[in-house]
């Protein structure tokens, strides 16, 4: 059987990181074969393409050679990682996939919509994640938890607007194909979004 394919989501801040942690135990505690990866990023070469993308350049960069170069590592991400692990009947969990770059380079950055679509029929074919999870938050708060980090990338630089069109674009997403998204309220503790989380993840159990 193949394996199922978890996206998760959100604005800076929304707490992915600290629930990829979460998810991974469940799937553990559950007897799942997992694999839990990242983009952009996910095998050494399109990590490298990934530190291209969030390290401050001193040229201004341009949309479109942006929104390439994710496709680029997520091409070298689904053939190398993710595609495999789904016909072994590997479950994958990764922080961050197409719905990304719908929200940040479309809606935040203002990218037209079609030419992204046509790019994840491009790299995707018909692969879709099986399940996605929308941490939604303020962008005030997200902002405010991801800066206790210290240095901030070049994504997270933006204006707190980019960050707004960012979070209404992920809603959007999810309000027009509510069967694959789940909108989990971030700002919530994290008892209550963990809660919320294994009951968007039961649904999948074989
Ligand atoms: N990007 C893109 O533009 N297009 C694309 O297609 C893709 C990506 C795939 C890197 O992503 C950048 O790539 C990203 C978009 C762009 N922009 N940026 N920046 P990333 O996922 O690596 O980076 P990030 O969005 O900044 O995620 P993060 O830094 O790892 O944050 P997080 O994982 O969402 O949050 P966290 O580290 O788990 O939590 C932050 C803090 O909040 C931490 O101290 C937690 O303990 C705390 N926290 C978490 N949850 C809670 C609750 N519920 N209550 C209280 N405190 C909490």
């Amino acid at each position: 059987m193949a394996g199922r394919f978890i996206t998760l989501e959100g604005g800076e801040g929304v707490g992915k990181t600290t629930n990829k942690a979460f998810i991974e135990q469940w799937l553990a505690g559950h007897d799942i074969p997992y694999l839990a990866t990242r983009e952009p990023g996910g095998t050494p070469y399109a990590e490298k393409i990934r530190t291209l993308l969030l390290d401050h350049q001193t040229e201004a960069v341009d949309g479109m050679a942006e929104l390439l170069l994710i496709f680029a590592a997520r091409a070298q991400h689904l053939a190398r990682v993710i595609r495999p692990a789904l016909e072994q009947g590997v479950w994958v969990l990764c922080d961050r996939f197409t719905d990304a770059t719908y929200a940040y380079q479309g809606g935040g950055r203002g990218l037209d919509m079609g030419q992204i679509a046509h790019l994840e029929t491009l790299v995707q074919g018909s692969l879709r994640p099986d399940l996605t999870l929308i941490l939604d938050i303020e962008p005030t708060l997200g902002m405010a938890r991801a800066n206790q980090r210290g240095e901030l990338d070049r994504f997270e630089v933006e204006q707190m607007s980019f960050f707004e069109r960012v979070r209404n674009t992920y809603l959007e997403l999810a309000r027009l194909t509510p069967a694959r998204y789940q909108v989990i309220d971030a700002s919530q503790s994290l008892g209550q979004v963990q809660q919320h989380i294994a009951a968007a993840l039961e649904p999948l159990l074989p």
